[in-house]
């Protein structure tokens, strides 16, 4: 018998909670952070290293995956997790955020959405029911349905639009994704920065009885405030029972203050993008190894680390890579950034289930403040 997906709140420190999603690859254990493995790789990483930094679940995109090597060629070689060598948790987003900012030709309509390669300009077509079949060729643990995500500053008219019509998605996707009790289909809250907008967006998909519920359509231009105030209209009203994701967010200081107000899951390119352009994050903050007050440096980022990347690299010599451009810098900076990241979820999750998450925060954040060691 496989494992039914499902999810377990363990503790709750005032809206912050400590959970763990049951599913039938293995555990994950929330709040978590799913490292980004776009295109089948979480980039310039092992995803042994990836795995043992922490990380129970990781990110794959359907826009990607469809075109290349293809959602039926994926599925002909075992299927993604088979196809990657990861035989844990893997999520999959739905595609249409991913084809509004990367391919050409973009057009939306009731049915879906057309567009165009960014990689031959071939045309492809993707409706709710054909992402959820992706999704399924890829045979992800946790599936997107597909929406439409507007970017920051926009109207209202514009805002209810796309939200409404992603409502529509969802009850398209929730068919097409049928019953799979080992899996999951997660609803996404539209409703840009309008607080009655994403308060009825989130209130029709509770009344979906859906087994999670991601918050989409936030960093997408907006401050920090507006984000976090979008979070406070709306996670009150989804479901106490069901996961919540914020999607493509964000810095370790966006992670600790959505954790505050309810979110259980996050992903975001960051730690391996930043890691790739030469930024380390650290517990006393960020470090731009390009900058020339390194080249002479003989620390490492963090000598108490128990990542070797950070613990066992003179930072003069990570100046050099990164300056030289060289492959082991963008290796070592996202290893030292993932496992940053992952220490912080640890962090996140044990203060917690002590019940002292609100000081694990202030003290987190002052030391980012008090800058480097
Ligand atoms: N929708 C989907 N994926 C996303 C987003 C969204 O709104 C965002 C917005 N931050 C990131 N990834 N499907």
């Amino acid at each position: 018998m496989t494992i039914p997906f499902s999810f377990e709140l363990l503790a709750t420190d005032g809206k912050a909670r400590r959970g763990v999603i049951h599913t039938a690859r293995g555990d994950v254990r929330t709040p978590a952070f799913m490292p980004v493995g776009t295109v089948g790789t979480v980039k310039a990483m092992y995803l042994d290293q990836v795995r043992d930094s922490g990380a129970d679940i990781i990110l794959g995109n359907t826009y990607h995956l469809m075109l290349r090597p293809g959602a039926e060629r994926v599925a002909r070689l075992g299927g993604l997790h088979e196809f990657i060598r990861w035989p844990h948790p893997i999520l999959t987003d739905s595609g249409g955020f991913q084809v509004m900012s990367l391919a050409a030709l973009r057009k939306m309509s009731e049915d879906g959405v057309t567009f165009r390669s960014h990689i031959d300009g071939k045309r492809y077509e993707m409706s709710p029911e054909r992402s959820i079949e992706i999704q399924g060729l890829l045979g992800s643990d946790i599936q997107m349905q597909l929406d439409e995500c507007v970017a920051l500053p926009a109207g209202d008219d514009e805002i209810r639009k796309a939200m409404e019509l992603s409502l529509r998605w969802a009850e398209r996707c929730k068919a097409a994704f049928g019953d799979q009790p080992e899996r999951a289909m997660f609803g996404i809250v539209q409703g840009g920065d309008n607080e009655d907008l994403r308060s009825e967006s989130a209130k029709a998909l509770a009344g979906m009885d859906l087994k999670g519920y991601a918050v989409g359509g936030l960093a997408v231009g907006e401050p920090q405030e507006v984000m976090l105030a979008m979070l406070d209209a709306t996670c009150p009203l989804l479901p106490a029972g069901k996961p919540r994701y914020l999607m493509g967010v964000g810095t370790p200081q966006d992670i600790l203050r959505s954790v505050a107000r309810g979110i259980d899951m996050f992903d975001c390119v960051m730690p391996t993008r930043s890691g790739r352009h030469g930024l380390a994050f650290t517990r006393r903050g960020r470090v731009n190894l390009k900058n020339a007050r390194h080249a002479e440096d003989h620390r490492p980022l963090d000598e108490e680390s128990t990542c070797p990347a950070a613990r066992d690299y003179s930072r003069a010599y990570l100046h050099h890579l990164i300056r030289s451009g060289e492959m082991l810098g963008a290796m070592l900076l996202s290893w030292n950034n993932i496992h940053y990241y992952q220490q912080l979820m640890q962090g996140i999750r044990d203060a917690i289930a002590a019940g002292n998450f609100a000081e694990f925060a202030a003290r987190t954040e002052a030391d980012w403040k008090r800058g480097d060691i």
